[in-house]
């Protein structure tokens, strides 16, 4: 059952009401006590299919694993918690590609901008060679990604100050992007004034107005309530983002086979579920979101991508990339540079 914009909205009732870790009571028989951490509101479908993801784990190896779910930057913010999971401090991570690019360089090509129009393409290279590709990359930092990334979706502008409706209303905002080499590079290409902000300080960010806009898919926009700090949303749909959910190997390898195999099956099939649920969302929050005060606008992304063209972004990280990965990238995105 896809999670519809109603489920979420009541979901975030009961998560406002459990906001507390979602710590496990079996903690104290498992053989295998694991912590998984994410920057994720507990209502996002994320932390709901990660909590079904644990029991059915528990369950199915009768009680030898136990995963405790810490949501919402509560193990420290995704920096932090990057360099907690290569540590061993925490197991589990689930972590944009464009912010593990700090660590694997390649891991944030499925974010260069414009490249995906729609969903097909996304899981055509996710699931295909691109993805295989980046998860054998994320493999040589010591790391374990599980087959399936999760969604986070097409991001969107948001604003503070005026609606984006040509890239020239983006020369100078002052807008707050991830921690990520590829999204500070877009956003100066585009003439805007990026700052890279971990997600755990973004509201805060917005509503002292250290910047005045932001970037995210409307499933994290109403999630994270960045509505109540942003008037503006401008439905760009200027990059795909998703989260690979990742193992810290040492831990990973402690795991006998039988129990890896029980694992990695209930976390990706959790992806492939939180998939629907975010794609159902952002294909319907908007009204919700214009509800609760936010003014929408439609921008011509050609427009954008041209800009980009024009400022040499999509040449400079073919050249980062490398030949083979920017094949892989054009495979399913179609030519950009
Ligand atoms: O930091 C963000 O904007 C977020 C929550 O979308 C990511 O984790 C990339």
């Amino acid at each position: 059952m896809n999670m519809t914009r109603r489920t979420v909205l009541r979901s975030t009732a009961l998560a406002t009401s459990l906001a507390v870790p979602m710590h496990s009571v079996f903690a104290q028989k498992a053989e295998f006590n694991y912590k998984y951490a994410n920057n994720l509101p507990i209502s996002h479908p994320m932390n709901i299919r990660a909590k079904e993801m644990a029991d059915a784990i528990r369950t199915e190896t009768n009680g030898r694993v136990d995963i405790q779910i810490f949501p919402n930057n509560q193990l420290g913010s995704d920096t932090d918690v990057l360099s907690q999971l290569r540590s061993g401090g925490v197991e589990f991570f689930t972590l944009s590609g464009l912010i593990l690019s700090t660590l694997v360089p390649a891991s944030s090509i499925s974010g260069v901008g414009f490249a995906f129009s729609d969903y097909a393409s996304v899981w055509k290279a996710m699931d295909g060679d691109l993805g295989a590709y980046i998860r054998q990359q994320i493999g040589k930092a010591n790391l374990v990604a599980m087959d399936k990334i999760w969604d986070n979706g097409f991001r969107q502008i948001t604003s503070s100050s005026r609606p984006i409706a040509t890239p020239q209303d983006l020369k100078g905002l002052k807008i707050r992007v991830p921690v990520s080499p590829l999204w500070t590079s877009m956003f100066k290409a585009l003439d805007a004034a990026p700052t890279s902000i971990n997600f755990a300080e973004v509201y805060s960010a917005l509503q002292t107005k250290i910047v005045d806009g932001q970037e995210n898919p409307l499933a994290i926009i109403a999630t994270a309530k960045l509505y109540e700090v942003q008037k503006y949303c401008s439905l760009s749909n200027h990059m795909w983002d998703g989260f690979w959910f990742l193992a810290n190997r040492r831990a990973w390898e402690k795991l006998p086979a039988d129990l890896q195999t029980i694992v990695a099956k209930h976390i990706n099939g959790a992806a492939v579920k939180e998939r629907a649920d975010v794609a159902e969302l952002n294909a319907n929050l908007q009204q919700e979101l214009a509800g609760k005060g936010m003014t929408f606008n439609q921008p011509n992304g050609t427009l954008f991508r041209d800009q980009l063209r024009k400022a040499g972004f999509y040449s400079e990280w073919k050249a980062k990339y490398g030949d083979e990965a920017w094949a892989l990238l054009e495979r399913s995105a179609g030519k950009l540079a």
